[in-house]
């Protein structure tokens, strides 16, 4: 019998440290008014549930979770634009504090479902009493649009057990296309978007210094 709790500690830290790490180059992208790549930093600790569900599915024993399942810890960090993506990914590469296990892009290939998203498997260091533990913590990298897309799927394979019926499916595709064809028309006014909403920034610090 597992102690969860004890067992779940560190990917609870991790999650925590790294909602703060990510927010906070949100944070300095907005202070020095430059438009920010990361539009918001959500974190989650998978559910035991989720855990029990997946380990059977994809047949991982329940001492080997460690190694083999590599979203205990999830995060995940949403763009406006496509573009905004690449650079994220680069601010990911480019940082000393973790380390880069493996990269997947579902963007260039996307799943058969329809799926959209760049996925990072880090190798973080967490500080507990015992030491220093290394753990894996998966983040991925969406648009607005591909976030949309894929929470409202992710509740469709829950309501239907995994199963979705093909004419839902067939839906849940074309609604993919009409996400992805989204994205594109919104690149293309990328310039225009950025310039208002740099507009707005500057007349609300504005407002706050009177
Ligand atoms: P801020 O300053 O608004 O970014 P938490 O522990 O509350 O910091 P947690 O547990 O990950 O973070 O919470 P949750 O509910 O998953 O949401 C994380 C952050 O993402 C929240 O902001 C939400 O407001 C924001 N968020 C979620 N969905 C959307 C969305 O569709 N659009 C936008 N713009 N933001 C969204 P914070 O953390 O309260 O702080
Ligand atoms: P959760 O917490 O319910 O989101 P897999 O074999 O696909 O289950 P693998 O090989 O470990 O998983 O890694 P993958 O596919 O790179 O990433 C898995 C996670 O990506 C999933 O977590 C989802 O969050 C997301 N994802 C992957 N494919 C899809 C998809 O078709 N639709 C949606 N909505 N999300 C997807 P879990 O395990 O589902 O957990």
């Amino acid at each position: 019998m597992k102690n969860w709790d004890i067992f779940l500690t560190p990917y609870k830290q991790a999650v925590e440290e790294l909602k703060i790490k990510l927010k906070g180059i949100r944070e300095q992208y907005q202070k020095s008014s430059k438009h920010t790549p990361i539009e918001f930093v959500t974190g989650r600790v998978k559910p035991i549930s989720s855990i029990l569900d997946k380990a059977k599915r994809k047949n991982i024993p329940l001492d080997r979770l460690e190694e083999e399942m590599q979203d205990l810890a999830g995060l995940r960090i949403v763009t406006q634009f496509v573009e905004d993506i690449e650079t994220v990914v680069e601010i990911i590469r480019s940082r000393n504090d973790f380390v880069i296990v493996e990269e997947r892009d579902y963007i260039i290939e996307k799943k058969p479902s329809g799926y959209r998203s760049y996925h990072i498997v880090l190798q973080y260091p967490v500080q507990t009493i015992e030491g220093e533990k290394q753990i894996l913590v998966e983040l991925q990298i969406r648009t607005l649009a591909m976030n949309f897309w894929a929470i409202i799927e992710h509740s469709l394979n829950y309501k239907y057990s995994g199963e979705i019926p093909d004419y839902i499916k067939m839906r849940l595709q074309r609604a993919a296309e009409a996400a992805f064809r989204l994205d594109e028309e919104m690149s293309l006014i990328r310039d225009e978007v950025r310039e208002a909403q740099q507009i707005i920034t500057r007349k609300q610090e504005q407002g706050r210094k009177f």
